[in-house]
Order: structure tokens, then C-alpha cells, then sequence
């Protein structure tokens, strides 16, 4: 088992990760920008190193300040959490170069799913359904038209290297082909560096269902169930919930049999997420996420395992704690994402929290690292925190959050609590009756 980890992020996933560093027994170090030196995980942190000013490029971005940082402190092994370096796959190679730990996946690994052309033949390879469209990259118009004919209309066009909704242009009719094909290649060459493009079937009302795997690095894989996280807004998740209110448990053992296969046969290590559409009973695979992500409690919740627990003891050699048959889905969890932001127009809110008070009670969890009298910092995301819900059923679930949302209190800014009080009282999302432009609709009707 490693000694002394050292946490390359901030806000409330470093303070998650820290949690379960302590529960292990494991030293931790956390690096911090100038911004950054009044958070709660620096607080709480066995050592602090302050790698940079503000802008994220100079300080949590900045891979030489972080390798530093753990030649310094001695530390062993790096947990990236999400965003900033934990997909990037030459910051996984660097520190295996240095026989620093990388906890994640191979850079290998992390490189196939960022080339989304890549990762979407990778998928096909290993047994997953796929979006119909084009094999790889399409350049010519001949060949889209072709492709677009077969597979039918509507077409989205997509980056290879875009992903989480980036370079994206979709095609109604054959009569939009041309324009979005070279906007699309054109977008991408300046956003990426990349223009490399391929052509899916346009899914219209899908919902986004995604699968918690595990590899443990020795063939192994296992899969968590499912997320919903299809009520969002611009890319942005705003709720997700385990189990999805669309599937049955057969659906489910088979979605996460077939993945659990694929991350076994693959050789993957760590914890991943296989992103799907799913729409009329089926499953089309879009992406894989190399890392934890945000809304990881949910399933915490429902199948009471520790997730970074699982990554740390995998990164470290020893396997996952689990087999498949031992994990249990029990309950419903709901998690809503707290953002210090307007709840109407989602402008971003930083500003001091003159009075943070946190629900609690049976089935409630708050991760956060702000407190009374933190100031938010204005260069980062708006993540606050996130409340997560459990009850032994989703009704249960939703009568718990509507109580643990009137207990929350966040003065001095704006959050978007607000916006969940409404969503806890709406219809359709009592009936689980969502998709993927649901949030928005609601959004633009004002109701
Ligand atoms: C799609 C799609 C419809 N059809 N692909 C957006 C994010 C990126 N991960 C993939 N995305 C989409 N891909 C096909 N073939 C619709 C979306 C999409 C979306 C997907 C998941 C969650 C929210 C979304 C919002 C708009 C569009």
C-alpha cells in the first residue's frame, strides 16, 4: 500500500479523496494555488504545497510544479480526481517515468478514450452496441453522403477530438450535409488542433444512461450499475440518480455484463465510465470517462462501496475488495449539484458564504469543502457542493431531498438550491418520466 498520496485538485473532491486517504491510513499532500490557501482540504491535509498563482494552466494544469511537488514530499502515488490532469494521458506517462503512481488507468488506456474515433472502435471491438454511422474519420463529402444514406436522417457530426459535447453539428436533412460536415472539420481544426470528424446516426430523444466499471489490473472487471444523468444543461449534469427510473434489472445485468467484459478483456485498471444514449429499449455507446466522476456517491450510495477506496487499492496493487456477485444495488440515491450560480440564468456567483448549513440525518450526505465565511474563488468551476439522497426506494429517495433541501441553507451568494426545490416538486420528474432535453425545455418555459 502506498504511504503518502498526493491529491492533484482542489474543492470537494480533493476533500473526498483525503477523506478516504485518512480511513486507509495513508499521509497526504495536497498542492493548492495562491487562490486556494483558506480551503478546507488544505486545512485538513498532512502537508501543502503551493504550486502557482490563480489561473489553473500555472498551478493545478502545471505538470512539472506537481511532479515537483512529489519529489519533494516523497510521495508515491498521485490521485488526479476529475477534470484538470486525471485524463490526461502524458501526465500518466510522466509520472510512471518517475515511479510515481498514477491513480487511474495506463496512459495507453487514457489515450484510446480521448480519441473518440478510437475509443468508439475500441467499444465495437469488445462487444459494446455502438451509435450506427461512419467506421473512423469521414473527409468527403461523397463518403458522408453515403454513409448518412444508409444510416438515415437526421446525422450528427462529431470531433474525434471533442467529446462532452464539444464540435458537435447535426444534419436534418441531406440539404445540411455539406455545411455541417465542413463546419464541423473546421471548428474542430481550431478548437483541437484536429479536424478529424465521423458521422453518427442522431439519437432524438435519448436518455444519457452510464455504467460504473472497474478493472483490477489483473483481467478483472466488474461493473457498479448504472447513473441517469440525463437531466442537464449546456454539457452541464444538474441531477443524477442510481438507478435510472428507465431500467430493469435484467437490462441492467446485461448493459453491465457486457461492459464489465470489455474492461476485462481490455486489461483495464481503475475505475471508468462507459457513457451510453439509450433510447426505445436500446443501448448505444458514446464515450468512456478515464476517471471518477462528480456524481460517483450515487452509487456509493446504492451499493455501499467506497469507489476511491477501490481506486487506491487497485492503483496500489492489491486488487479490487469486491467480486461481482458481492455487489449488491440496494435503494435509490439522488445526487443534485450545488452550484454558486444563478439558479435561472446560471451566471456564476463567487463571493464570501456568510452562513453555510448543511441538512443531515438517515440518507444524507453533503460533499463540500466550503464553510461559513468561505470565500469562492472567482477562476474555477462553480461547484459548491453536492447533496446525495438515499432512500430504500426512489420514492422514499425524493421525499428525503425535499425535506434535506429546505434544511440547506447558503447565504451571502446565489446557489442553484433553489432550482431543485422546484425539481423535487415537478411531475415528470416524480415519474422519472425525463430525457436528455428535458432540463432545458423546463429552463426556457420559465415555468
Ligand atoms: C449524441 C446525441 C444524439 N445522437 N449522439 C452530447 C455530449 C456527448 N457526450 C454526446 N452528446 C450527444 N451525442 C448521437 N448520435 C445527443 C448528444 C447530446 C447529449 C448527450 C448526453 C447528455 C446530454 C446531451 C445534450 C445534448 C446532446
Amino acid at each position: 500500500m502506498f504511504q503518502k498520496i498526493l491529491i492533484a485538485n482542489r474543492g470537494e473532491i480533493a476533500l473526498r479523496v483525503l477523506r478516504a486517504c485518512k480511513e486507509l491510513g495513508i499521509q497526504t499532500v495536497v498542492v493548492h494555488s495562491t487562490a486556494d490557501a483558506d480551503a478546507m482540504h488544505v486545512r485538513l491535509a498532512d502537508e501543502s504545497v503551493c504550486i502557482g498563482p490563480p489561473p489553473s494552466r500555472d498551478s493545478y494544469l502545471n505538470i512539472h510544479q506537481i511532479v515537483a511537488a512529489c519529489e519533494i514530499t516523497g510521495a508515491d502515488a498521485v490521485h488526479p480526481g476529475y477534470g484538470f490532469l486525471s485524463e490526461n494521458a502524458k501526465f500518466a506517462d510522466i509520472l510512471a517515468a518517475h515511479n510515481i503512481t498514477f491513480i487511474g488507468p495506463s496512459g495507453d488506456h487514457i489515450r484510446i478514450m480521448g480519441d473518440k474515433i478510437e475509443a468508439k472502435r475500441t467499444a465495437k471491438r469488445l462487444g459494446i452496441p455502438v451509435v450506427p454511422g461512419s467506421d473512423g474519420a469521414v473527409t468527403e463529402e461523397k463518403e458522408a453522403r453515403r454513409i448518412a444514406a444508409e444510416i438515415g436522417y437526421p446525422v450528427i457530426i462529431k470531433a474525434s477530438a471533442g467529446g462532452g459535447g464539444r464540435g458537435m453539428k447535426v444534419a436534418l436533412t441531406e440539404a445540411d450535409l455539406e455545411i455541417a460536415l465542413q463546419t464541423a472539420r473546421t471548428e474542430a481544426g481550431a478548437a483541437f488542433g484536429d479536424d478529424a470528424v465521423y458521422i453518427e446516426k442522431y439519437l432524438e430523444k435519448p436518455r444519457h444512461i452510464e455504467v460504473q466499471v472497474f478493472g483490477d489490473g489483473f483481467g478483472q472487471g466488474v461493473h457498479f450499475g448504472e447513473r441517469d444523468c440525463s437531466l442537464q444543461r449546456r454539457h452541464q449534469k444538474v441531477w443524477e440518480e442510481a438507478p435510472s427510473p428507465a431500467l430493469n434489472a435484467e437490462e441492467r445485468a446485461r448493459i453491465g455484463g457486457i461492459c464489465a467484459k470489455a474492461i476485462a478483456d481490455l486489461g483495464y485498471s481503475g475505475a471508468g465510465t462507459i457513457e451510453f444514449l439509450y433510447e426505445n429499449g436500446e443501448f448505444y455507446f458514446i464515450e468512456m470517462n478515464t476517471r471518477l466522476q462528480v456524481e460517483h456517491p450515487v452509487t456509493e450510495a446504492i451499493t455501499g462501496i467506497d469507489l476511491v477506496h477501490e481506486q487506491i487499492r487497485v492503483a496500489s496493487g492489491g486488487g479490487l475488495s469486491v467480486r461481482q456477485e458481492d455487489i449488491k444495488f440496494n435503494g435509490h440515491a439522488i445526487e443534485c449539484r450545488i452550484n454558486a450560480e444563478d439558479p435561472r440564468t446560471f451566471t456564476p456567483s463567487p463571493g464570501t458564504i456568510t452562513h453555510f448549513h448543511t441538512p443531515g440525518g438517515l440518507g444524507i450526505r453533503v460533499d463540500s469543502g466550503v464553510y461559513s465565511g468561505y470565500k469562492i474563488p472567482p477562476y474555477y468551476d462553480s461547484l459548491i457542493g453536492k447533496l446525495i439522497v438515499h432512500g430504500r426506494n426512489r420514492v422514499e429517495c425524493m421525499m428525503r431531498l425535499r425535506r434535506a433541501l429546505d434544511e440547506f441553507v447558503v447565504d451571502g451568494i446565489k446557489t442553484t438550491l433553489p432550482l431543485f426545490r422546484d425539481l423535487v416538486g415537478n411531475a415528470d420528474i416524480a415519474n422519472g418520466d425525463y430525457d436528455i432535453h428535458w432540463l432545458e425545455k423546463y429552463l426556457a418555459k420559465g415555468e
